[in-house]
């Protein structure tokens, strides 16, 4: 029973695994389109060059670089990219048109608690505890959230 029960919620574990995704931003004139950008953390942006001579440079729109990545953004490097690894705010600009607003955000947000990671808390409390109840609850409240 208590197998069966652990192979249950261990499935749940496994069913719904979180996927990096690659986002794209457009260069449309002066602008990144979409100049706002929610991701999540382990996901990839990439930048879509249409014409001119541009970077993908982070930094704040004051238009000082912060070092943390600087790409060209032009024919020679059509479609730069960049991981973000971690939350958070990372603002970007582009060099030479900065002072004409060619700025944007990609906002990093952690996503809420899926089924997944509840799914693996009740798992270790399972392994900690060992008990038929306890699991018996864990196993409800999975199903509960799901
Ligand atoms: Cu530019």
């Amino acid at each position: 029973m208590k197998k069966a029960i652990i192979a249950a919620v261990a499935s749940c574990v496994l069913a719904t695994p979180a996927l990096a995704v690659t986002h794209t931003v457009n260069q449309v004139g002066f602008t990144f389109v979409p100049a706002n950008l929610t991701i999540a953390p382990g996901d990839t942006v990439q930048w879509v060059w249409a014409n001119g001579i541009h970077t993908v440079t982070s930094g704040p729109p004051t238009c000082v670089a912060d070092g943390l990545f600087t790409m060209p953004f032009d024919a020679g490097n059509p479609t730069p990219s960049q991981l973000f690894p971690t939350a958070g705010v990372v603002p970007y600009f582009c060099i030479p048109h900065c002072g004409l607003n060619m700025v944007g955000t990609i906002n990093v947000v952690a996503p809420v608690p899926t089924v997944s990671e509840w799914g693996m808390i009740t798992f270790a409390l399972l392994t900690l505890t060992g008990g038929t109840l306890v699991i018996r609850k864990a196993v409800a409240r999975q199903h509960a959230t799901a």
